[in-house]
């Protein structure tokens, strides 16, 4: 083969090789940031599923698990550049976000588990469908927490107020509304 024509053999091969590493290594940082939402024991052997990466996209699995739980890296059409917002859900909670995505009311027949140790990149308390602080609708960003869907989203006795120190509802009266659960002193509440 001439130089110049190995050239044409090589350049693409090339080329295609070093898309799929970074592609690896997109892929790579992503299940690391997912897995990081959630206790080793359960990440280890969670699905790792990623966003769809625009509007209307399908979600992607990262990796198959085993262990019924999954993981998702910080959501980019959620969350600025440099933020994060993994998060660990339980199949009860898995359910949740499928309906919330499709707009319906989530059935919730028993408890629901979900980790958010890496805290959240900020949310209204009232309105699951604000992109951005608004006055009056309770905006804050919480540090790492868990989350907990009750059956029939009983929440009785649960504080609505996100900066009383203790868990609260978040998104109440809504078909949305869960239990976050401070785990550490990091929450903000502007
Ligand atoms: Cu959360």
């Amino acid at each position: 083969m001439k130089p110049t024509r190995l050239v044409f053999v090589l350049l693409p091969l090339l080329v295609g090789l070093t898309l799929i590493t970074l592609a690896q290594g997109d892929a790579n940082s992503k299940i690391a940031d997912a897995m990081s939402a959630g206790p080793a024991s359960i990440a280890e052997n969670a699905t790792i599923i990623d966003w769809p990466n625009a509007e209307g996209a399908e979600m992607t699995v990262l990796r198959e698990g085993t262990n019924g739980w999954v993981c998702y890296p910080s959501n980019p059409l959620v969350v600025a550049e440099g933020d994060e917002d993994p998060m660990c859900l339980d199949e009860v909670w898995q359910g949740w976000i499928e309906a919330l995505l499709a707009g319906e009311s989530p059935t919730i027949e028993r408890l629901g588990i979900a980790y958010m140790l890496r805290g959240d990149a900020g949310t209204s308390n009232i309105d699951p469908t604000a992109t951005g602080p608004t006055d009056g609708n309770e905006w804050y960003v919480a540090g790492p927490h868990i989350m907990l869907l009750m059956p029939g989203l009983n929440y009785e006795g649960i504080s609505t107020d996100h900066a009383s120190g203790g868990p609260s509802v978040m998104w109440p009266d809504t078909p949305y509304a869960h239990i976050m659960v401070p785990i550490s002193g990091d929450e903000v509440h502007p």
